[in-house]
């Protein structure tokens, strides 16, 4: 067994949460922030047998849809007087980032 953990949009979540669950497939949802943006995306845990992990992976693909987002960059270290002009950058962001993981043992009890 695999446990899928895949970063989305929180836009993505829910879409991609009602095909999954439609198709017979159980996750969980958790609600996590980025790390370099600090906005909130959603994690997502699939806990899937081997063979159903490219299918859900393609499902993830198919409902996960990339996104460009400006952002401020840090101001760098300045000496006194001098002037800084912040000027967004754009990074892309993707649809989703996924880590597919080994799982050593499942139980529901
Ligand atoms: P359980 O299977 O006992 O699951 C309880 C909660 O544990 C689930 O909540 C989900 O958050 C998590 N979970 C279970 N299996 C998982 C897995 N393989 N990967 C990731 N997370 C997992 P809910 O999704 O709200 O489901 C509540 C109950 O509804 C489930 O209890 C199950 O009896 C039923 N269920 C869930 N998905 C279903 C589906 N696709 N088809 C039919 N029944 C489903
Ligand atoms: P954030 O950390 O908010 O990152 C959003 C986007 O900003 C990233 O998109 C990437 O294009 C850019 N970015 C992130 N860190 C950067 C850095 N140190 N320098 C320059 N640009 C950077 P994605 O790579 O598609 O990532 C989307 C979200 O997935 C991330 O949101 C983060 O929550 C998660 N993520 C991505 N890679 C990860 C990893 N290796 N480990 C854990 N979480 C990861």
């Amino acid at each position: 067994m695999k446990l899928i953990m895949s970063i989305v949009n929180s836009d993505d979540a829910r879409p991609l949460l009602e095909v999954l669950s439609r198709k017979g497939y159980r996750a969980t949802m958790v609600s996590t922030t980025g790390g370099f943006l600090r906005e909130g995306n959603s994690t997502v845990l699939i806990g899937v047998e081997d063979e159903l992990v490219p299918t859900v992976l393609d499902l993830i693909k198919e409902n996960c849809h990339t996104r460009k987002q400006f952002v401020n960059p840090l101001p760098p270290i300045m000496e006194p007087g001098e002037l800084y002009m912040p000027s967004p950058i754009e990074v892309q962001v993707g649809g989703a980032t996924v880590f597919v993981l080994d799982v050593e043992r499942f139980e529901r009890f």
